[in-house]
């Protein structure tokens, strides 16, 4: 069988691995994780022990965790689709040093804001305070991301990258918490955010969220059920 995708819903990180997978234009399924739904099913913890997504499971069989293992093995499935670059140059170095940035620092800005989304019974003061944190630690890797894309098209330059699509399923993040209008304080980077946003595989990757069945721009071979892969998992 094709690669599975595992992705999470709401809000899912995992959006950018879809839209990578629609960027590539190879067979794929994706499998839908309701992650508010708890617990998951403990199926789930032969593809993904930490009870996280995104997961890909190979066509071998073996699952690979952790949205930047999975992105850098996409963009070795195809060199053709300009989506990523051979290790030992420099604009692999450029890419590693971009995805690793969004997916720590950018990525962990957005904690304290999950934490206020998620925990129960927090005073106003406990409120306040990770909604400061929170916004604190965004506007600065705003204010970083907006100065890079002031001199360049896409993240890495004058081409889009799998860091584009990762970093389009973070983005969302910020209208989701109502942060600040970033057409406002961060011009540069709100180009790029309505960029991504008319994007064919961006566009996808919302409407797979929503719950639709949209077709994808030709590797996508629709969704297959966690139970519908036990066979391949416990054997
Ligand atoms: N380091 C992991 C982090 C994955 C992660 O934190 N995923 C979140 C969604 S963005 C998740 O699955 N959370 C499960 C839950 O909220 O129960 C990665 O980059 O793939």
């Amino acid at each position: 069988m094709e690669p599975v995708l595992f992705y999470g819903v709401p809000h899912g990180c995992s959006f950018g691995s879809i839209v990578a997978l629609e960027w590539l234009e190879q067979p794929y399924r994706l499998c839908r994780i309701e992650m508010l739904k708890q617990p998951w099913d403990a199926l789930y913890a032969k593809v993904n022990p930490l009870f996280l997504t995104p997961t890909l499971l190979l066509e071998d069989g073996e699952p690979l965790t952790e949205s930047q293992a999975i992105l850098q093995h996409l963009a070795a499935r195809s060199r053709e689709a300009g989506l990523g670059f051979a290790q030992g140059g420099r604009e692999f170095d450029r890419l590693n040093e971009m995805l690793a940035y969004l997916n720590t620092d950018f990525f962990a800005a957005f904690g304290p804001l999950w934490i206020l989304y998620e925990k129960q019974g927090l005073n106003g003061v406990q409120q306040e305070l990770l909604r400061q944190l929170g916004r604190e630690a965004v506007e600065q890797g705003c204010a970083h991301l907006d100065g890079l894309l002031a001199e360049r098209e896409w993240l890495l330059g004058e081409r889009r990258s799998l860091a584009d699509a990762y970093f389009s399923g973070l983005a969302r993040w910020i209208s989701y918490h109502r942060l600040f209008d970033p057409e406002q304080a961060y011009p540069h980077l709100a180009r790029h955010m309505r960029r991504l946003q008319a994007d064919p595989g961006v566009q996808f990757a919302e409407a797979v969220e929503r719950g639709e069945n949209p077709a994808g721009a030709g590797g996508f071979r629709g969704h297959v059920t966690l139970e519908a892969l036990r066979p391949r998992l416990v054997a």
